[in-house]
């Protein structure tokens, strides 16, 4: 055993570690658990109680000079190896960035939550429709500008099928979404509807041919404009703090009567007047409405029962009133410089 011991130590002492290859070598040799060292080890257990202790001495001094001189070349090889790399291994690596989300999906959360705070339900629906439900359902005229193709993106059939061509299309708001909620389900309803939606137009600072709605409806007995009014104002200032006002303007939507627009008190100036909202004090955030009887009984719902309120807005509308941004196009360049200025705790 003695004889083994002293053998393995010169051989120890030999060993040439030039490299992380070597050195790991040298690792399963003689110290790994199925090791030279260790099976000594075994071995030991086996002899006579009066050889113990010498044995016992030398083969602890082997193992600790083994593992003293894995460590040290272990250092010496990854000092040299930072010598000639010039980069020190050891060194904690460069963190990644964090990305941010998108303002328009950040934008898109909060006004769903607002609206899930009182009740409101997320419906979601086909990007590709057909003309009841994006128009027809919805009380557009037959002569309707919206639905001119300089308007509305039409998709192609395939050749030969014998039906209106102008029956699929890309929707050009998300009201078809809440159409479909009310022809299967009964009221009350009271539901949003957020996606995309496509507009045959010029890209410019104020528009765009794809943006993002946010549609809300509300159906059920004795629904009122009073009703929809107090929910717009909770909704303004959830969205842009508690000293914002509003003002509704009458106007005209084929889906709702009587219909109103509605403005939020300009948060750059506070409603003095500025150049952001011309002077006027006021920002145009959203258009509402009852809706009209008519888009109530094409759905099947009884309109002397039951009446209702809904709303639309553009996200990106209101992401630009919120962050003071006045370019749309900035939402659609994917510009790193301009996304990382959104940070938010919703994950
Ligand atoms: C149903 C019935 C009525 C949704 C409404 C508006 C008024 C509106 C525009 C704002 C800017 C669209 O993004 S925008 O161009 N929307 O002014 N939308 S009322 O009315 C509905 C919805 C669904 C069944």
């Amino acid at each position: 055993m003695k004889d083994r011991i002293e053998k393995l130590r010169s051989e120890a002492e030999a060993y040439l570690i030039a490299d992380q290859e070597s050195l790991e070598q040298f690792r399963i040799l003689y110290l790994s658990k199925k090791g030279l060292i260790p099976a000594l080890f075994d071995g030991f257990r086996e002899l006579p109680a009066d050889e113990k202790k010498e044995i016992g001495f030398l083969l602890n001094s082997l193992k600790q000079f083994a593992t003293d001189r894995y460590n040290s070349s272990k250092e010496s090889l990854s000092s040299a190896e930072a010598a000639t790399t010039g980069r020190d291994l050891s060194m904690p690596s460069v963190p990644f960035g964090m990305g941010s989300r998108h303002p328009i999906s950040i934008v898109r959360r909060e006004i769903i939550d607002i609206f899930s705070r009182i009740g409101f339900t997320v419906s979601e629906g086909p990007e590709i429709e057909d003309d009841n439900h994006v128009f027809s359902m919805l009380n557009f005229a037959k002569d309707h500008p919206a639905r001119d193709m300089q308007d509305t993106f039409y998709i192609e059939k395939i050749s030969g099928e014998e039906s209106d061509p102008h029956d699929v299309l890309l929707r050009t708001h998300t009201s078809s979404v809440q159409v479909r909620v009310m022809e299967s389900q009964n009221p009350p309803i009271r539901t949003i509807s957020p996606g995309r939606v496509f507009r045959n137009e010029a890209v410019s600072a104020r528009a765009h041919c794809i943006f993002h709605q946010i549609e809300g409806l509300y159906v059920a007995e004795n629904v009122s404009f009073a009703d929809l009014k107090q929910v717009l104002l909770y909704f303004a200032r959830e969205l842009f703090g508690k000293d914002v006002s509003i003002r509704l303007r009458p106007s005209f939507f084929p889906f709702t009567e009587p219909s109103a627009e509605m403005d939020v008190s300009c948060n750059l100036c506070g409603g003095r007047g500025c150049n952001v909202c011309k002077g006027t004090g006021w920002l145009e955030l959203l258009g509402c409405g009852m809706v009209d009887p008519n888009v109530l009984e094409a759905c099947g719902i009884d309109s002397v029962k039951y009446s209702g309120y809904a709303f639309g807005m553009g996200i990106e509308r209101a992401a630009m009133l919120k962050y003071r941004v006045n370019d749309l196009r900035l939402y659609f360049e994917n510009d790193v410089r301009f996304l990382s200025q959104f940070r938010t705790e919703i994950v």
